[in-house]
């Protein structure tokens, strides 16, 4: 995307959420947005001057049940649970897998994962939850089950989970 940072700008707005904007040339791109609620209004509103040929791309998919974050997701957590599993879950994960997915609060908000179902390699595969802007680890995971849900809580309103997994015995 490319449009007047000033003036021309793409707004993604959902009801009961504030709306986010997007202008100028973003320095990494894609953006990958994934919203709350089931519908999402996306704005383009531009000025009276100054056109760039290029303007705007983006493609939409629907993102539910048996669906995950991919890989490198950065979420932007609302008053709604985000789910999260594993890749291909229930079925097994991928072997040599390294995937962070990096959630944040709204500001003065904290943020808390509750895990519910895991089976992983225990001697080799893992879990790790980090804390923060610095990502002070505060859980490594690798249980083969577990009988109760696992609670974390941030201290930060910034989380870092990252799912390891060697070249062999996915679950
Ligand atoms: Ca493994």
């Amino acid at each position: 995307m490319q449009t007047e940072s000033c003036c021309d700008i793409i707004q993604i707005e959902e009801e009961g959420i504030a709306s986010k904007s997007f202008s100028g040339r973003p320095a990494s791109l894609p953006i990958n947005v994934i919203s709350q609620t089931s519908s999402v209004t996306i704005r383009f509103t531009t000025d009276n001057s100054l056109q760039y040929t290029r303007g705007f791309r983006l493609i939409y998919k629907e993102h539910g049940t048996g669906q995950t974050l991919p890989c490198g997701a950065e979420t932007i957590v609302g008053t709604s649970p985000v789910p999260l599993n594993s890749p291909n879950y229930p079925n097994n994960y991928p072997n040599s897998l390294s995937c962070t997915w990096s959630f944040f609060a709204a500001a003065g908000q904290q943020l808390l994962i509750n895990i519910t179902d895991m089976e992983m390699e225990q001697c080799c595969d893992k879990l790790e939850i980090r804390d923060g802007q610095n990502g002070r680890i505060i859980a490594t995971l690798k249980y083969s089950s577990i009988n109760e849900p696992l609670l974390y809580t941030s201290t930060t309103g910034r989380l870092y989970i990252t799912m390891t997994s060697d070249t062999s015995v996915p679950k």
